[in-house]
């Protein structure tokens, strides 16, 4: 599977109840790489960017009005098979349906709530990527237990 970045972020309700390192830490030791991490409220124009396509769903304004209110940690993860590897590690977007272990599953009850946000395919995260980060703030490099890392 060939090596690919996903966009992941923490969401104010995970900043707020003191999951960073709990959220961090479960993409840490599955084995994918760290390539971005920044501290950011985000501004109107960004968030309604970011949920772009839900402009037209009912709870747009509510979901933009949270994800403003307060700061998110924005992440860019490298791996084999990260993007769906990732939406393996949150779960299902709601909640009580997210599988115990998943993230959403052992942290949270509430759709509106959810902890975290993860790209949900290679164009998603493209755009994502492009939409949080600029260039300079991503960090190419190879972690080193990656060589003894079986060949695919
Ligand atoms: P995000 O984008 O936050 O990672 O969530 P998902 O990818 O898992 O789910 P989504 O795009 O369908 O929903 C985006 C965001 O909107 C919130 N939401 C969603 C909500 O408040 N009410 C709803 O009915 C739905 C479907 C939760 C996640």
């Amino acid at each position: 599977m060939a090596s690919e970045r996903t966009f992941v972020a923490i969401k104010p309700d995970g900043v707020q109840r003191g999951l960073v390192a709990n959220i961090l830490g479960r993409f840490e030791r599955k084995g994918f790489t760290l390539v971005g991490l920044k501290m950011l409220t985000p501004s109107r124009p960004l968030a309604e960017q970011h949920y772009g396509v839900h402009r037209q769903r009912p709870f747009f304004g509510g979901l933009v009005e949270f994800i403003t209110s307060g700061p998110v940690v924005a992440m860019v993860w490298e791996g084999d098979g990260v993007i769906a590897g990732a939406r393996a590690l949150i779960g299902a977007t709601k909640p009580l349906e997210a599988a115990p272990g998943t993230i959403r599953g052992d942290l949270a009850v509430d759709i509106g709530r959810n902890v975290i946000h993860g790209s949900d395919g290679p164009d998603t995260a493209q755009f994502e990527i492009g939409l949080w980060f600029q260039p300079e703030e991503l960090n190419s490099w190879t972690p080193a237990d990656h060589s003894w890392r079986a060949e695919a």
